[in-house]
């Protein structure tokens, strides 16, 4: 797809699916990292006499759901804070995806403070998140001045198993980024657009399958979800967003520079530093 395509697409349906882009040794080594957190979790609960078992024998599609298949509530819903992962620097610093970036957002780009890694669990509402505008989330904890529509960023997604309709792939709905900052609602674990904005569009909602190694980018304003995971194994995914990095986060956390232009050297230059570096 040429940059005229790409930025067309981006700006018209509000997404842009990019087939087979990360390298395989991007994804294995995301992988990795999220085997690694699994096995301190299923260490910690067997510690602390929740399980008897650690169940390494279970595989990565499964094992974060058995280890806390009998205390479902005690399960993290996603991971932000513990993705300084060496193993994660050439997903969020990864130099092609930065290259389109650039070209939506221009040069001095900064990952966003909201950076997530999710297991979907089977059959469970703690991960099942609700039709929202990323904008819906911030402009409930922004505590500067500003308009959640003029931040100038771009959402990524990628998913570690394939990610269908049956397991909890996103959905989209196409072009509402037009729409503008729309109102949402508290429910149980998440906030979801109110119905009145919702019923007139949800008809034209799209899957968005993809396999590991494809990336979909998306406008912070887009109506999205991800569908309630109606298989026996984890939908895993990272998501993740940059920004202009001339805007405001509106949020406390000021992210960290992914590629500026003007002063390479203010980046994140490698998987030691990103290791180094904490959420803020
Ligand atoms: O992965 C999901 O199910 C939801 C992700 C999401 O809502 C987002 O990336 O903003």
């Amino acid at each position: 797809m040429d940059r005229d395509d790409l930025g067309r697409q981006f700006n018209e349906d509000g997404y842009v699916k990019l087939v087979d882009f990360l390298d395989g040794s991007v994804v294995a080594q995301a992988q990795a990292a999220m085997e690694a957190l699994v096995e301190q979790k299923a260490q910690q609960l067997v510690a602390a006499g929740k399980n008897e078992s650690a169940m390494a024998n279970e595989p990565f599609e499964t094992r974060f759901f058995r280890i806390y298949e009998d205390h479902l509530d005690d399960a993290p819903k996603s991971f932000r804070r513990e993705l300084h992962l060496p193993g994660l620097f050439d997903l969020f610093f990864n130099s092609a995806l930065l290259d389109v970036v650039e070209i939506l957002i221009g040069p001095e780009v900064r990952l966003y403070p909201n950076y997530t890694a999710r297991p979907k669990l089977p059959e469970w509402k703690g991960t099942e998140v609700l039709w929202h505008q990323d904008g819906g989330y911030t402009e409930q904890i922004s505590e500067a001045d500003g308009s959640v529509e003029l931040q100038r960023m771009v959402n990524v997604w990628t998913p570690l198993v394939p990610a269908r309709a049956s397991n909890g792939c996103m959905q989209f709905v196409p072009g509402t980024h037009k729409l503008g900052s729309v109102p949402h609602e508290r429910r149980e674990y998440y906030l979801e657009i109110a119905q009145e904005s919702l019923d007139p569009v949800v008809k034209t909602a799209v899957d968005i399958e993809l396999d590991p190694g494809d990336v979909v980018l998306f406008q912070n304003m887009l109506f999205h979800r991800g569908q309630p995971n109606h298989s026996n194994e984890i939908r895993w995914s990272f998501d993740w967003r940059y920004q202009d990095a001339g805007q405001p986060t509106l949020r406390q956390e000021e992210g960290h520079i992914a590629r500026s232009r003007s002063n390479p050297g203010s980046a994140v230059k490698s998987a030691a530093e990103w290791e180094s570096l904490t959420f803020r």
